[in-house]
């Protein structure tokens, strides 16, 4: 019987998170997106996983690319971020993903301001990670590869 190659990890970033690594560093750390990349795609590598990791400034893009996982991804981590705390069509699209979902943040939203201690999003993920700058998607990519193990014993 042929091999199937694995799926990706889909790894999707929201608004504004292009600019990372510019301003506010004691807030989001000092890390670019693209360093970030860099950290997602070694540590999937090292659980046998590829990525597939993308930003957008869009809602209708970031859900698209939320319809193209359940078909080509095998888990999602998404940092939606300003979009998490206003987007019921995100969430729309997370419940239908039907694979595991961690959301992350770089900043802890707990510790800012009253309106950004509500995510739509942590009502369909299976995992919330925030506040670890950069290692939180690290620590994302082995949540997730966890539980995808788990799901295939
Ligand atoms: O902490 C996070 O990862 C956030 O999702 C980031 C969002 C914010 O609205 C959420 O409340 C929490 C903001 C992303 C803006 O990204 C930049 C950060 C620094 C410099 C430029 C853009």
């Amino acid at each position: 019987m042929a091999k199937t190659k694995a799926l990706p990890i889909y790894v999707l970033n929201g608004p504004n998170l292009n600019l990372l690594g510019r301003r506010e560093p004691e807030i989001y750390g000092s890390a670019t997106l693209a360093e970030i990349e860099k950290e997602v795609v070694a540590q999937a590598k090292t659980q046998g996983f590829a990525i597939k990791f993308r930003q957008t400034n869009h809602e209708g893009v970031l859900i698209d690319w939320l319809q193209e996982a359940r078909t080509k991804a095998c888990g999602v981590i998404l940092n939606p971020a300003g979009l998490g705390h206003t987007s019921v069509a995100l969430l729309d699209a997370c419940r239908m993903l039907d694979l595991p979902l961690v959301e992350v943040h770089l900043s802890n939203p707990f510790k800012r301001e009253r309106y950004r201690r509500h995510s739509f999003i942590s009502e369909a993920a299976d995992a919330v990670i925030c506040g670890l700058h950069a290692d939180g998607y690290v620590a994302a990519v082995d949540a997730l590869s966890a539980m995808l193990k788990d799901r295939k014993a």
